[in-house]
């Protein structure tokens, strides 16, 4: 029997990630992981956990917690932890890694969902600025944020597999540097709308703050898989996607004609809004894809791979893509688009009551592409009859689109006029519903339920807010 062979810690640790034989504990046995790591669907993130135990790791990826996956690691059993060392007949929690240990301490001012991994959302006064500062900046983490020195490296993969390896200092002295303002959403930006609406979406329960802009310095993407040696004037037709992989396993990928087009915008930033990228938004180095779901740019950028596939990520695969409100289970992830450039979307940020009676409304508006907003409409009955609201228009050097979001503002004037109170009833009436349109007229659905999907992905449906709920 296997489980005979008792195992120091102390000898675990020495199969840590770049031992020639890494090995995991999970409970209180010992696998031989080496064999494995080429078919581990996540690919070598199960190396972080070499030397040590795998359970904090698996419980960040709920989809480990199968009976199928402990059958595969069983396979590669080889001992069990010496009794010597377990407290209560389990390893002690002191020996036991937190992958969470170099996570930084976020601004309280951030409305945080969960902490393990982090996402948090920036609050409603930050979403009222142009630039959104970096400390109430929106957090999505799907892991831990890695610890990395100033001075990694990015390498690019080339279509014939040679490798080209830049450091960060190559990347700021060798190419012409670039500084572009881009809004930055998540796919489920307004999820809890839909869900409020609909009943049921899984996904993190955003309201309206998964967005921010910032402006973002480095040099251009399609400058650096020219100097790697990409023929970007005339890729080879087998040159279909571009594959980013984060240094925490996070992986995604964008279309090659994105990533080479001169209009395309494309940075591998090292500053947010003139700082060196906090450590929550990719530090030192993440790719910024204007115009694309923030879910393409990614932080903490290891390494680039030009390829003729997708990114094989669940993030690319899986999570952000979108189906029919009746495609519930029956989803065919094979053949649906993964999301790329976002669909135009609104929302209230700030109902506030004026000193000379009536209300104040704030918001942004933004579309993906690089298609400005040329108009938001608002209505206080609900859209029986709309207004316009004034566009702000900050000076910003946004590149060769507008990537960028816009705030709007709005004035409510007191029903009948007068007096600074409106009556609770003339309050319970009004339902202030905002759509915006971007340059190429495209606009929002009244309703989520014709746009449900289970996922609650693109929740783009008018924003209606009863002003009694003004804040
Ligand atoms: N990149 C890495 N390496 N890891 C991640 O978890 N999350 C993605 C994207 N890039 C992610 C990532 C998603 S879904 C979003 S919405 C944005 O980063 C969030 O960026 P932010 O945290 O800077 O706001
Ligand atoms: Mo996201």
């Amino acid at each position: 029997d296997v489980l005979e062979r008792k195992i120091r810690l102390s000898e675990v640790k020495k199969h840590g990630p770049t031992s020639e034989r890494p090995w995991v504990i999970r409970g209180v046995k010992v696998y031989d992981i080496t064999d494995w790591i080429q078919g581990h669907p996540g690919g070598e993130v199960i190396l972080r956990a070499a030397g040590g135990s795998v359970d904090p790791y698996w419980k960040i990826f709920g989809i480990h917690q199968k009976q199928e996956v402990y059958d595969i690691l069983e396979i590669y059993l080889i001992g069990a932890v010496d009794p010597q060392d377990l407290k209560d007949g389990a390893v002690p929690s002191d020996n036991i890694e937190d992958p969470f240990e170099h996570d930084p301490k976020r601004d309280p001012k951030l409305h945080q969902h969960t902490s393990r991994p982090c996402n948090a959302e920036t609050p409603g006064e930050a979403l009222a600025t142009f630039i959104t500062p970096n400390n109430v900046f929106y957090v999505r983490n799907h892991m831990w944020v890695p610890s990395l020195p100033p001075n990694t490296h990015l390498t690019i993969e080339l279509p014939d597999g040679e490798e080209v390896t830049y450091t960060l200092k190559d990347l700021k002295e060798k190419f012409e540097q670039h500084t572009i303002t881009s809004t930055l959403q998540c796919s489920g930006n307004r999820r809890a709308h839909m869900t409020s609406s609909c009943g049921n979406t899984s996904g993190l329960q955003w309201q309206v703050g998964a967005i921010g802009t910032a402006t973002w310095t480095g040099p251009y993407l399609r400058d650096i898989l020219s100097h790697a040696g990409f023929p970007v004037s005339s890729p080879p037709p087998d040159a279909k996607h571009i594959q980013f992989l984060g240094h925490e396993a996070y992986g995604a990928s964008i279309p090659v004609q994105k990533a080479i087009s001169p209009n395309g915008d494309v940075i591998i930033a090292h500053s947010m809004n003139h700082q060196p990228i906090p450590k929550d938004h990719g530090y030192p180095l993440r790719v910024i894809v204007p115009g694309h779901v923030a879910a393409r740019s990614v932080k903490w950028l290891k390494s680039i791979v030009i390829s003729d596939e997708e990114s094989t990520s669940q993030w690319q695969r899986r999570d952000y893509k979108c189906f029919g409100p009746n495609e519930v289970g029956s989803e065919n992830w094979e053949t649906a688009k993964s999301i790329q450039e976002m669909p135009v979307n609104s929302a209230v940020t700030s109902i506030t009551p004026r000193k000379e009676g009536g209300f104040l409304v704030k918001g942004w508006a933004y579309s993906g592409g690089g298609r400005e907003i040329v108009r938001v409409d608002v209505s206080t009955d609900d859209g029986k009859s709309w207004n316009q609201a004034t566009l702000e228009l900050p000076e910003a050097n946004m590149g060769s689109k507008y990537w960028a979001w816009k705030q709007w503002q709005y004035n409510i004037d007191t029903p009948k006029g007068g007096s600074t109170q409106s009556t609770s009833t003339e309050k319970e009436k009004m339902i202030l519903a905002v759509k915006a349109t971007d340059e190429a007229y495209n606009t929002q659905p009244k309703d989520f339920q014709p746009i449900y999907n289970a996922r609650g992905n693109l929740a783009i449906a008018w924003h209606r807010v009863p002003v009694e709920d003004a804040v």
